[in-house]
């Protein structure tokens, strides 16, 4: 195990254990067992390392870059499928999913479940921000009791007034989290707020349109004071989880997962099938009818990509 690593670079010290905290194509940004931060590179090119990522690497005997030599297996990754038809990973390690909305750019429901859905089929938890609560005091524009009725944590935040932060920070302490959403939602803002210190890159308060110029291009992991840690992720226009086949899609939606046992066929889709106890569900008013349309939308685009290449 003590590898030809160290005798491949002799230019580097012994390996030792670090975390990506960003990831740059070949180069990324690994931090130590103390908390520092080393510019690396990493030494193979088949080697792919994204934020979240716990690597084995060697620092250089001079102050030149680091190498990485080694990814450990992942617990998760948060993935999506890639232009080319297979799987790009977005994020690894990742134990909490916090979807973030707002008023303004106009909330998408079907995004959201979206990202809740890849949370569950990961095995992670997954959450909600409400953000810039201060442009919608009543919550009108997105309708939040859907994610709460089936137990997804809500926390309704504004950076501008400072509500629900200290709810927000409840939900981020001693776990490794990440912000997805829209672009210009606050996700950066609203990380800002949680780490004063940290400068994180946000768009201009004055951009009306929330899409500004200091939009963020990378994921970067940033340490909370009180344990824990958050990966702000760039915006998004649209999200789906990486393929899954069409049948899997059930498991992204607890509600509708939890009754599937009661259907008549035991690998009823919920589609058409008679007897099926989730459009039962639906129309009782039991199942929200918007969640079951994200879902059945959800089996149409995993049909359409096709089976995994992964
Ligand atoms: N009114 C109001 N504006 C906010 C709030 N939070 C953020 N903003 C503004 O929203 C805009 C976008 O904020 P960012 O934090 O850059 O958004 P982001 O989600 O990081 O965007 P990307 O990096 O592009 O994904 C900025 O102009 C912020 O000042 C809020 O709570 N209330
Ligand atoms: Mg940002
Ligand atoms: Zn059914």
């Amino acid at each position: 195990m003590k590898s030809g690593a160290t005798t491949r670079y002799e230019s580097h010290k012994e390996p030792e254990t670090g975390l990506v905290v960003a990831a740059y194509g070949r180069h990324v940004l690994v931090e130590d067992e103390t908390r520092d931060r080393h510019r690396c590179i990493l030494a193979k090119r088949r080697l792919r390392a994204v934020c979240g990522d716990v690597v084995q690497w060697s620092r250089a005997l001079d102050d030149s870059d680091g190498i990485v030599l080694k990814l450990s297996p992942r617990t998760t990754e948060l993935a999506r499928p890639s232009r080319r038809g297979d799987r790009e990973i977005l994020a690894a390690n990742i134990e909490q999913v916090v979807v973030v909305s707002a008023p303004r750019p106009d909330p998408d429901p079907f995004l959201i479940d979206r990202y809740l859905a890849a949370s569950e089929l990961m095995g992670t938890e997954g959450c909600l921000v409400y953000n810039k609560s201060d442009l919608d005091p009543e919550h009108k524009a997105l309708d939040l009791s859907e994610f709460s009725a089936v137990g997804y944590p809500v926390v309704t935040t504004s950076v501008l007034s400072g509500a629900g932060l200290e709810d927000l920070r409840k939900l981020l302490v001693d776990r490794i989290s990440i912000f997805v959403g829209h672009s210009g939602v606050g996700k950066s803002s609203l990380l800002n707020r949680l780490i004063p210190d940290a400068e994180i890159e946000t768009a201009a308060l004055s951009s009306a349109s929330g899409e500004g110029r200091h939009t963020t291009t990378a994921s970067v992991l940033h340490r909370l004071s009180i344990g824990g840690a958050v990966i702000d992720s760039p915006g998004v226009r649209d999200y789906a989880p990486s393929t899954i086949a069409p049948r899997d899609v059930s498991k992204g939606f607890r509600e509708i997962g939890d009754r599937s046992d009661a259907c008549r066929f035991s690998n009823c889709m919920h589609l058409r099938e008679p007897g099926c106890a989730v459009k039962e569900a639906v129309e009782t008013g039991e199942i929200s009818a918007r969640r079951y349309e994200s879902y059945r939308r959800l089996v149409r685009l995993m049909e359409q990509l096709g089976p995994s290449t992964t």
